[in-house]
């Protein structure tokens, strides 16, 4: 067993507790949870202690690799993968436009260094389109916080620690986290009579065991649940009319909607009780704190603009805003979107861009054409969109029709497989990381990680892929970087204030240098830098864009100064705190202040929304096509489920984690007994799975687990999948008219005894 326990973090969900590991060798050996970890405070869940099965996967990749003529793949060396590579994307460039070149990803669960330099290699490139995960969930509430709030960045954040009625809207915290140290917060929330846990979703999850309320709507049916409720608190009115009269604007249209809402005719038509609804909405209104959470349950399912809309009436119009324990705009370290706000429409279909991501759902519409705008070629990075975007087989079809395919992988993925070019990263615990995944308040924390391995012999961090695709094109050459090199020259003795104007210098002389700054900054402030933290220089950057944008918030969090020398500070924090640093102190008038409506009101009115709203009228959620008369939800989070950041299967313990939940009633009509299977059938695919009888499931409905059907090197045979990807069963055109976020949630299918 190796010497000491070494800081990093888990990297299998956006929580990033702090962890510390002991190796054996290359061995992640042992775990706990790390208490100087500022956020999780030595919090972790069951998963954390199976990392060693990412570090150390079969299929992790050791060399660059080129696809051949007949489809298999040979191994080439670095400088001929990227020299080849920048010719032949340098080629799509001045052929078809660098618009044509379109870049995914940028950043898993624990990951983003590499998309903020990858930044570089599409100004270099001129790839001006990009999407990621983000567009397959989170687009829809980005459109309507920037509808309420003034801008798509005034991202909201649920005090769940001090709420007193917390509410969970498609959201099982219990599996899949999304808040710091969730389990003790729920514990804590469902065992004190004074407090209260609300939960929506069609299945008894584990949290909705802890529940005092459990709304069990039919899948699909949100928007009628949310706005029976909202009906209730505007009928009953339970509103909060000092906050709507002080504090929003636009309120009267919203009143009208839901003074119209018949209430017991929308939760018949959700199949939740009215009492228990009516109790639900009364005990909103009685709370001094109310946070809320939606996620994938309404944001992957019909009507999920819409819903993410009445969720939010449901804490604005109770007034649970810029409060403790309710909701408030947070700082962030960096935007995790695309950047660009609004605006512009995707190329080809014309689709809506929103935080500047392509919905993933139209990106095959967006190649699979002979539109002289269709994109040409794609550089994927830590993403594996061959098996996470909707109908994979759809996908397969797009990226084969694209000139060059880059995948940035430590492991051979389903969309690996299909490239052009495979370039192997160093794993997440042989190099510098961080994520961008800080979404807290009143206290905000970041953590920069160092390696605790050597990298696997073969790869590179993402950085330096980057800097050696940005030199191959030619975008960086050395003369530009001669008086950014002398002044960090300087650094060990003047400190980084004349390496900072410098800089601007550099800038303003040759402005086109400056969407190329991770790459300036890594290869002349990055050498520097302590412990061989090159890839931290983007940071730098980083660090001073929030002491300018939060500069008090940075001054409750002990750093001091004017905001250059609170740039510095946080910095230095950064590089020097291993076990993370609380970068933001809020208070609660900061929400006020972030707001960025013109009359720093909230505006409550959405027109589009509440048109679609009216619509619900004449809508029968229980309408089925007799062919696929069951709703399937594609891909739940589960004990042993972790996108596809493990690919062996062998990581997951209980076999139950990969078998699709089915309803006793169902299992005993379709004559399914325990330990059978079944054939489930939608329009777009079908598949054998295991299933595993369980009453938390309501008839009609089943579920899938996410992140299986991925294959993996079985002893000496060739790769075999386990499982079933959920993406060969869901359909493109399955999306949200707004948004364009896909329904995995909601997949119309057969079930039969097989
Ligand atoms: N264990 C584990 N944790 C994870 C991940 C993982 O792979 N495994 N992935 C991480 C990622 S990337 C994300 S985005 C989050 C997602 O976290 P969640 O959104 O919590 O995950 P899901 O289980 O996919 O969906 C949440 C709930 O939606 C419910 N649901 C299904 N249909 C409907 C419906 O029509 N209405 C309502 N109200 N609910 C419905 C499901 O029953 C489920 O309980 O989890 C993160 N955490
Ligand atoms: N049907 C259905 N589809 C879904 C979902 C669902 O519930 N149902 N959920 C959706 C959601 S919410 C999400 S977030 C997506 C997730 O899907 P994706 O965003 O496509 O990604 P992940 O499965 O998280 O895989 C991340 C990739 O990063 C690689 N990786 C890990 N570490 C590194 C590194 O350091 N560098 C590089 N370059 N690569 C690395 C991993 O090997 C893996 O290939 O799936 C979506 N798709
Ligand atoms: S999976 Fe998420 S909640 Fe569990 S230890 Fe890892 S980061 Fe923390
Ligand atoms: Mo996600």
């Amino acid at each position: 067993m190796s010497e000491s326990w070494q800081a990093t973090a888990c990297i299998l969900c956006s929580q990033n507790c702090g962890i510390e590991v002991q190796r054996d060798g290359r061995k992640l050996a042992r775990f706990r949870g790390d208490r100087a970890h500022p956020m999780s405070q030595g919090y972790t869940c069951e998963k954390a202690l199976r990392l060693d099965y990412y570090q150390n996967g079969k299929d992790r990749l050791t060399s660059p690799l080129r696809r051949q003529a007949d489809g298999t793949f040979e191994e080439i060396d670095w400088d001929t993968a990227i020299r080849e590579i920048a010719a032949r994307l340098a080629n799509v460039r001045d052929t078809h436009g660098g618009e044509s070149i379109f870049y995914y990803g940028g950043g898993g669960q624990g990951n983003h260094l590499g998309g903020a330099y990858a930044r570089a290699t599409r100004a270099a490139l001129g790839s001006i389109y990009t999407s990621n995960a983000l567009a397959q969930e989170k687009t829809g509430e980005f459109w309507v916080d920037g509808q309420l709030f003034g801008r798509p960045r005034c991202h909201t954040s649920g005090d769940f620690e001090h709420a007193e009625v917390a509410v969970f809207v498609g959201k099982n915290p219990w599996q899949s986290h999304g808040f710091p140290r969730a389990r003790v917060a729920l514990k804590a929330l469902s065992t004190d009579p004074e407090r209260a846990l609300i939960v929506i979703d069609p299945r008894r999850t584990e949290t909705a065991d802890l529940a005092d309320f459990h709304l069990q709507v039919r899948p699909g049916t949100d928007a009628f649940c949310l706005s029976a409720l909202l009906g209730v608190l505007v009928q009953e009115d339970l509103v909060d009319h000092a906050f709507l009269e002080g504090r929003t604007s636009a309120y009267e249209p919203v009143r009208e909607a839901f003074a119209a809402i018949p209430v017991a005719d929308y939760c018949a038509r959700s199949g939740v009780a009215e009492s228990l609804l009516r109790e639900a909405a009364r005990r909103i209104a009685r709370a001094r704190s109310v946070a809320t959470f939606e996620d994938l349950g309404i944001q992957q399912s019909r009507h999920s603009t819409l819903s993410s809309y009445l969720e939010k009436l449901v804490y604005l119009l109770t007034g649970n805003f810029a409060k403790r324990g309710t909701m408030n705009i947070h700082t962030r370290m960096a935007s995790l979107a695309g950047g660009r706000e609004g605006g512009r429409t995707s190329p080809v279909t014309g689709h809506r861009i929103i935080t500047g991501l392509i919905p993933a759902n139209i990106i095959p519409d967006e190649i699979l054409t002979d539109h002289p705008k269709r994109f040409r070629a794609m550089i994927v990075e830590s993403a594996n969109p061959a098996h996470s975007l909707a109908d994979s087989p759809r996908m397969r079809e797009a990226l084969a029709a694209l000139d060059t395919v880059v995948v940035i992988d430590v492991a051979m993925t389903e969309t690996a497989r299909l490239a052009d070019y495979v370039l192997p990263a160093s794993s997440q615990y042989e190099k510098w990381e961080a994520t961008f995944f800080n979404l807290e308040f009143p206290r905000n924390v970041f953590q920069l990680r160092a390696p605790i391995l050597e990298p696997l012999p073969g790869t590179l961090p993402e950085p330096e892929i980057h800097r050696r695709l940005v030199r191959a094109l030619g975008a960086v050459k050395d003369g530009d970087l001669v008086y950014l090199h002398a002044a960090a020259a300087r650094i060990a003795a003047e400190g980084r204030d004349a390496f900072a104007d410098a800089f601007f210098q550099v800038t303003a002389a040759n402005p086109a240098l400056l969407p190329l700054a991770p790459v300036l900054l890594y290869e002349t402030l990055g050498p520097t830098l302590p412990d061989g933290a090159a890839s931290a220089a983007v940071l730098w950057g980083a660090a001073h864009l929030c002491a300018m944008s939060y500069s008090e918030s940075l001054r409750r969090a002990g750093f001091t100064g004017e905001v250059r020398e609170l740039g510095e500070q946080l910095f230095d924090a950064m590089l020097t705190h291993r076990s993370g640093i609380t970068f933001t102190v809020d208070e609660y008038e900061e929400t006020w202040k972030r707001l960025d409506t013109k009359d720093k009101r909230v505006n409550l009115a959405i027109p589009e929304l509440l048109t679609e709203l009216r619509g619900l009228a004449s809508e029968d959620p229980s309408a089925r096509d007799p062919d696929f008369p069951f709703i399937l939800a594609a891909g739940e989070r589960r004990s042993g489920t972790a996108n596809t950041i493990f690919r062996d299967p062998a990581w997951r313990k209980k076999p139950a984690d990969g078998a699709l939940r089915l309803s006793p009633t169902d299992a005993e009509r379709l004559g399914i007994v325990v330990g059978g299977s079944a054939r489930v059938t939608t329009r777009r695919g079908s598949a054998v799975v295991p299933v595993e009888i369980t009453d938390t499931l309501q008839p009609g409905h089943a579920s899938l687990p996410n992140g299986l059907g991925v294959t993996y090197p079985d002893g000496d045979r060739a790769s075999v999948a386990s499982g079933v990807a959920p993406n060969e069963l869901t359909a493109s055109a399955d999306r949200d008219w707004l948004a364009g976020t896909p329904w995995h949630k909601h997949v119309p299918a057969r079930i039969e005894a097989a």
